[in-house]
């Protein structure tokens, strides 16, 4: 069977070659031993793009034989700081060469907007590669003085090996960049799984590596369903780390699997349920941008989607009344005509996963103020969603959602703000407006979450550190930070004259 399969990619108005293979050691191959398939659907309109080889378990681990061959000899041993950094900034500018080509693969695949896809996913993670193109020969440990002026002590930070990273559907172009760049940068080998919905841009770009020139096996590809090829990985007793970026249920199995196979280091982001407060001082027309920008960006699929916002009573009427109209204003459609703010959500898993959300909200009790009705036209589409009327039991208000569905409530005092926004297993992202600088300093000290946005939301830098409190995560993402999730830190003690009795 041909490892590639045509895909329209209709506003460049051209055909493209997809690979539908496993990508190992720098070729595209079938399974060795399973016939199964993944069927990739557009969910802007329900319809099947192509399907794809799904990686069995012996797949994995012929996968992660490339990986551990290459780490051992090109990629681990001979390649300098100054070469990886090369064929970082080479992958870089070939994703920005084909940037128009793969937000298009991305928006028919996710159902994200085209332009958010070209201008934010795959700009950010030009840059993201191009940042950690820049570490690559910055890789320093320490040189430390010992008791004894014959002796020296010093550290490197070895890269850890095989990794094994698992991502996600709402990012999938920027999950692999946030992966892959890290790792490749310290001298890592990797095998990526990208999530069974989402492969095809994961594949692309494994085209787009080999022709930037990395070694057979350094990046190797290997789509398949969670509990076969993610499993397989987790508990594999070659693989040196696995990054997982998913939900929480998931990176509990992941972490139990380590643990029970080879104590593999782990690196979690998971789901949350973050909050946004809202102070009587703030800009309110600007808190409500960002408020509506929080929960309706990719269509709410976002671990940090801002999905519970609390407003200071004075000044909850006009709040409310701001938001409605901002969300009103977004146009929810298919990611491939231009006017679209938000696309549909990824799969009809996650639009039946939404809608019962939506009705136990409803059936509980919460007032709907905008949204809340289905389409009957075809598309996992979900019109914003406000509640009001909320209790802090609720199902909306305390699990995750994934979608455009914001639940808003009122508070009277910051020691009260303070106590709603905690009130969560979850910990990863938390927003706050005040024009009162102390209050600011004040809330985000006491706010449990791994990063806080002042006076914006969501907005995240290659150079910052993200990642999860609490039961959102383990390890940061992103910034130098990254690095220490892929090295493994060694100290030789040196002995160059002291002679035992
Ligand atoms: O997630 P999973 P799903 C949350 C969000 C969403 C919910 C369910 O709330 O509604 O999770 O989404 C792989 N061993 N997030 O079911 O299962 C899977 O193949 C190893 C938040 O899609 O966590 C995919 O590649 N891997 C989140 C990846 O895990 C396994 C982003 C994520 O899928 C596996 C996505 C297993 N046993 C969902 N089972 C965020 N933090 O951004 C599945 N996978």
């Amino acid at each position: 069977m041909a490892h590639s399969v045509s895909v329209k990619i209709p506003k460049l108005n051209k055909t493209i070659e997809v690979p539908t293979g496993l990508f190992i050691n720098n070729e595209f191959v079938p399974s060795v031993d399973s016939q199964e398939r993944i069927e990739t659907v557009n969910p802007a309109t329900e319809e099947v793009i192509c399907s794809i080889v799904a990686a069995s378990e012996k797949d994995i681990d012929i996968a992660v034989a490339a990986a551990r061959q290459a780490f051992k000899t090109t990629w681990g041993k001979n390649v300098t700081g100054w070469e990886r950094a090369r064929l970082l900034n080479k992958l870089a500018d070939l994703i920005e060469r084909d940037a128009q080509e793969l937000a298009e693969l991305e928006a028919l695949n996710n159902g994200k907007p085209v332009k958010m896809a070209r201008d934010f996913d795959i700009g950010d993670s030009v840059q993201c590669l191009r940042y950690y193109a820049g570490w690559a020969d910055k890789i320093t440990g320490q040189s430390i003085e010992v008791d004894n002026k014959s002796k020296l002590a010093f550290t490197r930070h070895d890269p850890i090996g095989v990794c094994g990273q698992i991502i996600p559907w709402n990012y999938p172009i920027n999950m692999w960049a946030w992966k892959v760049a890290p790792a490749l940068a310290v001298g890592c080998t990797i095998v990526m799984k990208p999530s069974e919905l989402t492969p095809l841009t994961a594949l692309k770009l494994s085209e787009l590596a080999k022709e930037a020139g990395f070694p057979p096996g350094v990046i190797n590809t290997v789509p398949s369903l969670g509990p076969v090829g993610g499993a397989a990985l987790a508990s594999h007793h070659d693989v040196d780390k696995v990054a997982f970026t998913g939900s929480t249920v998931t990176g509990r199995k992941i972490m139990e699997a380590a643990a029970k196979s080879n104590l593999k280091k782990v690196s979690l982001e998971l789901g949350g349920k973050s909050p946004h407060l809202v102070f009587e001082s703030a800009d309110l027309e600007q808190a409500a941008s960002w408020a509506a920008l929080g929960i309706c960006y990719n269509s709410g699929q976002d671990c940090t989607a801002g999905s519970r916002v609390y407003v200071q009573d004075t000044v909850y009427d006009k709040f409310t009344s701001i938001l409605v109209d901002r969300v009103k204003a977004l146009v929810v459609g298919d990611g491939l005509e231009e006017a679209t703010g938000a696309g549909p959500v990824v799969s009809k898993g996650q639009y039946d996963r939404v809608w019962g959300y939506i009705d136990s909200g409803k059936a509980e009790g919460a007032h709907v103020l905008v949204g809340g009705e289905k389409r009957q036209s075809k598309g996992y589409y979900v019109d914003p969603t406000v509640f009001t009327n909320i209790t802090s039991d609720m199902k909306i208000v305390k699990e995750e959602i994934f979608g455009p569905v914001l639940s808003v409530g009122v508070f009277k005092t910051e020691e009260e703000a303070i106590a709603l926004a905690n009130d969560t297993t979850y910990g990863l992202g938390a927003g706050l407006h005040s024009n009162d600088a102390n209050q600011c300093m004040r809330v985000s000290s006491a706010l449990e979450a791994g990063t806080v946005w002042v006076n914006q939301y969501n907005i995240l830098n290659n150079n910052v550190p993200f990642g999860g409190k609490k039961q959102s995560g383990i390890g940061r993402e992103l910034g130098s930070y990254a690095l220490e999730e892929y090295t493994s830190v060694k100290a030789i003690h040196w002995n160059f004259g002291d002679k035992l009795d």
